[in-house]
């Protein structure tokens, strides 16, 4: 077995059981966070992704589609959202919709604000039409924030609507609209959001009808290092009774003009956060090192504390951008090849549902 050096001797005790395949247990997560060793829970967490991933990391080529900015509820750390009519409100319809998937294009990532009227069926006829003018593009849409938004607009189970999207091409579900599972946070942050019971739902729903999807966390702002590790063990508890989860995606808060602390989460915690979330999440297959909010040369270093994939090319990201973000809007393949080679890793071009494509060695 591998030997590790800690500066941190409290950390031995977890490497025995990382090595030896044994889960850490809440107490141990809260370790992970506090520790000051950021190199020696690099190291644990690479051994982790090394004996899964080996050197491969994945990517693919996506563009997300973000349909309208309009939305009913002000959570406080979005700058996205608007209300109608205001100046930047924004809806897009099917065609224009059709309008932003180029042709290369594995997967779109389609999400949007919780609009106050566009009816169900406007949802099923977006899907529907990408799905039959692009039918080699796998359709990942719809956070369960937003399907549990439709369900009360309309009164509609969400069994009914999950089956609806899945006949109209739906291939997956993304991870946002999580946030942070905590009453407390949700109360001072995102009180009109499904709460994380009915998040959970949602995708143990999505899961049993043969709808993967992914799960995310928003870092980086009121949340506690107790919250942010519960967060990560109620992903933990759902996905060994569904196994239904494809990636994990620490989301690094933008400040923007919400301004919920006076600056973004430093490198240091983007890599802590990376690491821990490797390290607890021992039931994800993937952990993404998203360079859209943490920017290229940290997502870079994170592919050394555990992370195994970049996510996409992107193409117009809006949601992080609204609020400030400095990465580029979109990132071409070459770019994200020449990224992931730099960091002394094989990158592996996937689909959605992380079949290989073409592996670049
Ligand atoms: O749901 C909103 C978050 C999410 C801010 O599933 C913010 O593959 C940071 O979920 N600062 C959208 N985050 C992004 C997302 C995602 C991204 C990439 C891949 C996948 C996937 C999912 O962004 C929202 C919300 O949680 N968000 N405002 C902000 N100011």
């Amino acid at each position: 077995m591998k030997e590790l050096d800690f500066r941190d001797g409290g950390l031995l005790p977890l490497w025995e059981k990382v090595r030896s395949g044994v889960r850490l247990t809440f107490e141990e997560g809260l370790l992970l966070f506090e520790t000051e060793d950021l190199i020696g829970l690099g190291k644990m967490a690479n051994y982790v992704k090394r004996t899964r991933s080996g050197e491969r990391v994945y990517f693919v080529v996506n563009r997300h589609i973000n349909y309208t900015n309009l939305c009913v509820l002000s959570c406080g750390f979005c700058d996205f959202a608007r209300k109608k009519g205001l100046p930047g409100a924004y809806e897009l319809s099917t065609e224009e919709v059709l309008g932003l998937v180029e042709p290369g294009i594995r997967e779109v990532h389609i999400v949007g604000g919780h609009h106050p009227d566009w009816p169900f069926e406007r949802y099923v006829e977006m899907v529907k039409a990408v799905h039959q003018r692009f039918p080699h593009v796998q359709i990942k849409a719809f956070t369960a924030a937003e399907i549990d938004h439709i369900s009360r607009r309309w009164k509609l189970p969400v069994e009914e609507i999950l089956t609806r999207l899945k006949e109209a091409g739906l291939s997956s579900m993304p991870g946002g609209g999580a946030e942070v599972f905590s009453d407390r946070v949700r109360r001072l942050l995102f009180p009109g959001k499904a709460p994380a019971e009915r998040w959970l739902h949602i995708h143990r729903l999505a899961h049993s009808l043969g709808i993967p999807s992914n799960a995310t966390l928003l870092y980086g702002h009121i949340e506690t290092y107790r919250e942010r590790v519960q967060h990560l063990l109620m992903l933990r508890e759902l996905q060994d009774e569904t196994s239904g989860f494809l990636a994990f995606i620490p989301l690094a808060y933008q400040v923007g003009e919400t301004k919920l602390v006076q600056r973004q989460a430093s490198a240091l915690e983007d890599l802590k956060t990376v690491a821990a979330s490797r390290l607890l999440l021992d039931n994800f297959p993937h952990i993404k090192a998203y360079w859209v909010m943490v920017g290229e040369a940290t997502a870079s270093i994170a592919l050394n504390f555990g992370a195994d994939d970049m996510d996409g090319t992107i193409g117009q990201e809006r949601i992080a951008h609204a609020a400030g973000a400095e990465s580029p809007a979109g990132l071409a393949r070459e770019r994200i090849i020449r990224l992931i080679k730099d960091a002394g890793k094989v990158p592996v071009e996937r689909d959605a549902l992380y079949h290989v494509i073409r592996t670049y060695s």
